[in-house]
């Protein structure tokens, strides 16, 4: 199978999702890391290298730049037990990552980010901070109330909604200071993927 290149933020959850699938699929890539707010991020905005302007993107050998980190998933998990074929199964895991992108992100991720990066100290209000981690167990209550009768979140087996869920989720106590002993379906869900060989953490980063 010919190579790939991951552009890829170490810190960040998005890039962390596709970092997680590759290793899992045991693809082969080359990863070229840009943390936020660096030269080389700065670099690449600058020479218009990043499709959507944001990572991660994936190169194929061909040149082809893939942006967006769940299009990415499902151009990985093509042909693999990843992807349902089964046309309900396969809208059922698509709503999940839709759902992931437009309510979980917003603001798990975000509380996260918040707390993690010095240049966002300024947004760490008590009111802001209150809202996030009010809307965030929300958010996480709906992960449980399917998790607490299913194994993974979107059909009867792993799909790639799973690891796009897991790329915040799996920090959101750490990180975000979401109470996730409120969620114990979330937690044993958490389990049985950093269980799965090939399973790679955050911070495992490429050479
Ligand atoms: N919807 C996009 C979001 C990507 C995104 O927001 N990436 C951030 C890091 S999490 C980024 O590239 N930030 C750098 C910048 O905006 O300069 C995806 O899922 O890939």
């Amino acid at each position: 199978m010919t190579k790939l290149t991951l552009y890829s933020m170490p810190s960040s959850g998005n890039s962390y999702k596709v970092r997680l699938l590759l290793s899992l699929l045991g693809r082969p890539y080359t990863h070229v890391g840009m943390e936020y707010e660096t030269p080389a991020l700065a670099k690449a905005h600058a020479e218009g290298t990043l499709p959507l302007s944001k990572l991660p993107v994936l190169e194929l050998p061909d040149g082809t730049r893939l942006p967006e980190s769940n299009a990415i998933l499902c151009y990985l998990a093509e042909g693999t037990d990843w992807m349902p074929s089964d046309p309900i199964d396969r809208a059922r895991m698509l709503g999940w990552m839709f759902w992931e992108q437009n309510q979980h992100e917003g603001v798990i991720a975000v509380r996260a980010a918040i707390l993690s990066y010095a240049s966002r100290a300024h947004l760490r209000t008590p009111e802001r901070l209150a809202d996030l981690l009010e809307r965030g167990h929300g958010l996480l209550q709906q992960m449980e109330n399917r998790l607490e009768t299913n194994d993974w979140i979107a059909t009867d087996g792993p799909t790639v909604a799973d690891i796009s869920l897991y790329g915040y989720t799996h920090s959101a106590g750490t990180k975000g200071g979401f109470d996730m002993g409120r969620f114990p379906a979330i937690n044993r869900w958490l389990d049985r993927i950093a269980a799965m060989p090939g399973h790679v953490g955050l911070n495992a980063i490429p050479a």
